[in-house]
């Protein structure tokens, strides 16, 4: 199995990151590890320049916390290869060649651009041809499975089009089309108003929010206006919904029977989400204070995987190089 994924330091990561991607990262690193197996995951600093422009130290610093919290909540360099993206140039080249193979009725259709111009952000065409930068990242090292959430679900889709276009027009397998995998219960994690969870639409709960601020943010989570002895049906309230991430079935169920059995109070169900939360990310706080103390470390990690992920990537681009007619590098 041959695992990619990529996340944008575009600002900490929120619970929707987590359990939409992160939490698979770090389950399939293992689950990876077979003869030409591996995990590569990076981060997405170009990606990140369709948003942070002309804030060099901000981006610098949003990198910098990418790794820590990515090492905090449980990626091991020594199983997966975690980079910065912008550390292989190799990924711009292979871009440019989908580019030559990309209908522009495929980017028109990319919900990214069609959201962000929608809302009336500012769209260049950096986000207009982000799906194939994307492409790019995921056929460079020959990805099979791309863990990500539900929004992301289009964007691999274009990735296999794209892979197998290219197939098609130099008649070989030079691409290998990849995969998207997405877990049912963590496809769409929501925000504070029960809408997607999305920095853009400052709804976020941080992973690594302080314990004050994790209380206030908990506490304004939108919740419906029964009075408190009313009997509540839980599926479908915000606060049970985000509950059940952090819960074991037992615990869900406990909380599951106060709600029907009425009398309690959002209150009770908002403080039982912050306890449940912060245990959870007890040991990742432990290990984020660990790795902070030794940046040097972070950066090595960060160079290492780069040479691992450039040497892969420079074979997969290589065979592109010549599909295309173009000459070899090594
Ligand atoms: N709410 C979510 N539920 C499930 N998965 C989610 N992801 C993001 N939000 C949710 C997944 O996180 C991974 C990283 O995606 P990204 O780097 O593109 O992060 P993002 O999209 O920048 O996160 P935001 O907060 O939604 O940012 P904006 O508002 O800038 O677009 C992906 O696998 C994504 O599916």
């Amino acid at each position: 199995m041959r695992v990619l994924s990529g996340i944008q330091p575009t600002g900490r990561f929120h619970w929707g990151n987590y359990f939409g991607a992160i939490r698979q990262y770090i389950a399939l690193q293992t689950a990876a590890e077979t003869p030409g197996g591996r995990a590569f995951y990076f981060l997405a600093d170009l990606h990140a320049l369709t948003t942070i422009r002309g804030e060099p130290e901000t981006l610098r610093q949003h990198t910098r916390d990418a790794a820590l919290d990515l090492l905090a909540l449980g990626l091991d360099p020594n199983r997966a290869t975690l980079f910065r993206q912008s550390d292989v140039p190799e990924v711009t080249e292979l871009f440019w060649a989908l580019l030559t193979v990309t209908q522009m009725h495929l980017l028109d259709k990319g919900h990214s651009y069609k959201e962000k111009k929608a809302r009336g952000l500012p769209a260049d065409a950096g986000l207009y041809t982000y799906p194939i930068l994307q492409a790019a990242d995921i056929l460079l090292y020959d990805s099979d499975t791309v863990p990500v959430g539900a929004d992301q679900v289009q964007h691999i889709e274009i990735t296999r089009d794209l892979a197998e276009r290219f197939n098609h027009i130099y008649s070989a397998d030079v691409l290998v089309p990849p995969r998207a995998y997405v877990l049912d219960d963590s496809a769409k994690v929501i925000g504070l108003d029960g809408e997607k969870m999305s920095k853009s639409y400052g709804n976020t709960i941080e992973i690594f929010e302080s314990p004050k601020k994790l209380k206030k943010k908990c506490n304004s989570i939108v919740t419906d206006s029964l009075s408190v002895e009313d009997r509540k049906e839980p599926e479908g309230d915000n606060v049970f919904t985000l509950y059940k991430l952090f819960a074991t079935p037992e615990q869900r169920e406990e909380l599951a029977a106060k709600y029907r059995a009425g009398g309690m109070g959002y209150g009770e169900a908002k403080k039982a989400l912050i306890d449940a939360a912060t245990a959870y990310f007890a040991p990742a706080w432990e290990r984020r204070a660990a790795w902070e103390a030794r940046p040097d470390d972070v950066e090595d990690v960060l160079r290492t995987g780069a040479a691992k992920a450039r040497d892969v990537g420079g074979t997969v681009l290589d065979r592109v190089r010549v599909a295309c007619g173009l000459a070899a590098r090594r």
